[in-house]
């Protein structure tokens, strides 16, 4: 068995008014590659996109910090995450196997901000989708990092934070919290 680990740190957090911080864990054990989520004071009561990000080509992704807010409107957006933490892979949601990002199969948070997933994967599914979109089966999870998005619908965001993702506007893929990946 081969496990990985993420300690996920606040992004935002001035500015969303919560800390959000938790856990990832995988474990890959013959074909079942077994993941947990553990968050505490995310935006409550709303769903919580989740991801891991990466670089195709391998190289490895690093959490953001402030210097990758480029238009300096106080928020590190999406788009500002991508050339540290690379583009967005495989989603930890209700089917990561389908890498189907932009739809609501995600965690929901509970009146205190708490929530935990956990899912079972298909390595055989997930590697298939995950080379015909990046070229490779190799998930190479060490060099991923773990994204947590997501802040109320109310919460104002200026015009300048990017991030839209077809019908989901920056509100649901704004960054709250990040984690490298690390041999465990
Ligand atoms: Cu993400």
């Amino acid at each position: 068995m081969t496990k990985y680990i993420a300690h996920i740190e606040p992004l935002n957090a001035e500015k969303i008014g919560t800390k959000a911080h938790g856990t990832a864990t995988f474990e890959e054990k013959g074909d079942q590659l077994h993941i947990h989520v553990e968050m505490f004071d995310t935006p409550a009561n709303i769903e919580h996109w989740e991801h891991f990000h990466g670089f195709p080509n391998g190289q490895k992704a690093h959490v953001p910090t402030a210097a990758q807010d480029v238009n300096h409107d106080g928020f590190i957006d999406l788009l500002e995450t991508e050339p540290v933490s690379g583009t967005t892979m495989v989603p930890l949601d209700d089917a990561p196997e389908n890498m189907n990002i932009p739809h609501d199969g995600y965690p929901v948070a509970d009146s205190n901000g708490h929530y935990e997933y956990e899912i079972d994967v298909s390595l055989t599914k997930l590697q298939k989708k995950f080379k015909a979109a990046f070229g490779s089966d190799k998930l190479q999870l060490d060099k991923r990092v773990v994204y947590v998005h997501g802040v109320p619908a109310d919460l104002e965001l200026p015009d300048t934070v990017g991030g839209c993702v077809m019908s989901y506007d920056a509100h649901t893929t704004l960054p709250i919290a990040a984690g490298e990946i690390e041999k465990a």
